[in-house]
């Protein structure tokens, strides 16, 4: 049989995860008995709802309703965004995922179906002309739709090529009407520990919570992601809504958005607050700051064996170099 050891640059999650919240979970698997059905689920989604279930993190199947904006997609692609990489099979970009709220684990697709995506409504407060909540129907269908096909590098060195749906982040801005003195949004995922079972987990600073710049905010390139591949986005993607930067590292891509806050003050951030000496504000992608504890000059693209160059703001420096040119002095890139 032919063996391929593991590439060196593969991390595994005792790499990527804040060590204490790594040995709390060991000690909680272990307690359970459980380690080699842990190792199971990392072998694959099939062994992943076992898993989720014995750890309580299990969900429904997936429901048969259809989403009221389904008639809205495919909508035109902008063929201004090229990927240089090729697209990933959407069957890995909606089974191996983030989102912390169902799981500090990869595998939390099915556990994620139990997130009621409608009624949903969205806040936009702070410094706008008018605090309002808006159904996100009503906002959806008010917004113009393309897709966008955009790279994402996840700050743990894996990568993905994604084709979202969604609308640039300025006409959100436009939207939501801040007043002048507003210099930062901060964004904010529901919170719901009934049906989120990783958001129990009391050590973390739940709700999930990132930030930008108004600058940011209203630069092309930042989208808000409302479809994938075509069709409505999954809700382990971050459905209903949920943030593209694709210059950024992954986190900074926060789903599942309920609140929009507009203020003259730096925001801090779920992972600001998890490990602030690990994650910093602005978490712009460069291979040449390494993470505390990992190299970032490659990356992994999902479904493949292959270690590629990560480049300067993941590729996208043209659209967004300029941003930084007069924060020299800041930590822009952690
Ligand atoms: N609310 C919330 N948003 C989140 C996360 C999360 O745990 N919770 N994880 C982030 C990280 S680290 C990454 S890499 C991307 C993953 O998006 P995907 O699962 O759609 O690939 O979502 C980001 N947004
Ligand atoms: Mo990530």
């Amino acid at each position: 049989m032919f063996i391929r050891s593991k590439p060196r640059w593969a991390l595994d999650e005792r790499n990527v995860t804040p060590e204490p919240l790594f040995r709390q979970r060991r000690a909680l698997i272990k307690a359970a008995g459980l380690g080699m059905i842990g190792a199971a689920a990392a072998a694959g989604p099939a062994h992943a709802n076992f898993f989720d279930r014995l750890l309580g993190g299990g969900g429904p199947e997936p429901d048969a309703e259809v989403d009221p904006t389904a008639d809205l997609y495919p909508v035109p692609r902008n063929d201004a965004y090229t990927p240089m990489r090729p697209i990933t099979k959407e069957e890995l970009v909606t089974t191996y995922n983030n989102f912390y709220e169902f799981g500090s684990h990869k595998r939390i697709f099915n556990a994620a179906q139990a997130l009621e995506i409608r009624p949903w409504s969205v806040t936009f407060d702070g410094m706008v002309e008018e605090e309002r909540t808006v159904d996100i129907d009503t906002l959806i269908r008010a917004m113009p739709l393309e897709e966008r096909v955009y790279r994402h590098r996840c700050v743990e060195a894996w990568s993905m090529v994604v084709p979202w749906s969604g609308f640039p982040m300025a006409a959100l801005v436009d939207y939501a009407k801040p007043t002048s003195g507003a210099r930062y949004v901060r964004m904010e995922t529901f919170e719901d520990p009934d049906v989120a079972t990783g958001q129990r987990q009391t050590w973390y600073p739940w709700p999930y919570v990132e930030g930008v710049t108004i600058e940011e905010a209203t630069n092309p390139l930042a989208f808000l992601v409302t479809g994938a591949y075509g069709k409505p986005v999954e809700e382990q993607n971050g459905a209903p809504l949920r943030l593209a930067l694709p210059w950024k590292y992954g986190f900074k891509s926060i789903k599942s958005l309920v609140r929009f806050t507009f203020t003259d003050e730096r925001p801090s951030s779920f992972w600001m607050d998890v490990a602030g000496n690990e994650y910093g504000f602005w978490a712009n992608v460069n291979p040449e700051v390494p993470h505390k504890r990992w190299s970032q000059a490659m990356e992994r693209p999902l479904g493949t064996d292959e270690e590629i160059p990560t480049l300067l703001f993941n590729g996208y420096a043209e659209e967004v170099a300029g941003l930084y040119t007069d924060l020299a002095s800041e930590d822009l890139y952690f």
